[in-house]
């Protein structure tokens, strides 16, 4: 793609803070010559942000949290704010991803309402989207897609969108070691280019990152990352081991 690719790790629910220094630690060499021509950043649970931002200072790695809620402050036990996170020197956010919306509760109010926090806040955030295996199946996907990048974006700025990377995860491909093929995947990246095309104009819609997510790993990001859409991954399992990390980052250089 023409856009500077993001290659995105989603640690998910993984890695306690020693081991999280010492997976950060043999990332960092390895992607270093990604410098200026792939964002990579690290996704990684609350309680390791901080070693993640120590362990990444002065390297390429930018470091991303999992969510974070939309109010600013106040009475909700267990939850973490976007100043919290800026503070600690946070650059990144996902939201909304399947996992979230499945056993969370997310929708996609939700998601739009911890998109305008973050991005209030001054954080990236990385929105994912992505259809169920049943709505494919009843051929609906571009249907759901177009639903919720509006309802996801809806009251987000032309400039805020720039600052907003969308993450296309196919749900059955969350996982389940199933990838959408590179064909799928471009497909729906760029009906969500188009749908950004018909809210914003064609020149926001061409400066969005939009990633696919879903089972990208070592053996399929360079067929996925060489597609036109395809601006960057955000990486699941893989991003747990360095050299298949670094593998896909290799990819989008
Ligand atoms: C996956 O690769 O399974 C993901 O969910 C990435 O976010």
């Amino acid at each position: 793609s023409v856009r500077k690719a993001i290659i995105a790790g989603n640690w998910k629910m993984n890695k306690t803070r020693p081991e999280a220094k010492e997976l950060l630690e043999a990332i960092k060499p390895l992607v270093a010559n990604a410098e200026g021509k792939v964002e990579v950043i690290a996704c990684v649970p609350f309680t390791n942000l901080e070693t993640a931002v120590n362990t990444t200072a002065g390297s390429n790695i930018k470091v991303g949290a999992e969510n974070v809620h939309f109010e600013k402050s106040g009475a909700f036990t267990g939850e973490i704010s976007a100043d919290m996170l800026v503070e600690l020197g946070v650059e990144y956010v996902v939201i909304g991803h399947s996992e979230r919306r499945q056993y969370f509760g997310e929708t996609d109010e939700t998601v739009n309402k911890r998109t305008k926090a973050a991005l209030a806040a001054g954080l990236k955030p990385i929105v994912c989207v992505g259809e169920l295996l049943w709505e494919r199946e009843c051929n609906i996907t571009e249907e759901v897609i177009a639903r919720q990048i509006k309802l996801d974006l809806y009251d987000v700025s032309a400039e805020d969108v720039k600052k907003t990377v969308i993450a296309y995860e196919p749900v059955w491909a969350i996982g389940t070691g199933k990838t959408a093929t590179a064909d799928q995947a471009e497909e729906v990246c760029a009906f969500i280019r188009a749908t950004l095309a018909k809210i914003y104009d064609e020149a926001t819609a061409q400066a969005v990152t939009i990633q696919y997510g879903g089972s990208m790993n070592a053996g399929n990001a360079a067929e996925l990352l060489s597609k036109e859409n395809v601006d960057g991954g955000l990486i699941g399992g893989a991003s747990l081991k360095a050299a298949d990390f670094n593998t896909i980052v290799q990819a989008a250089v």
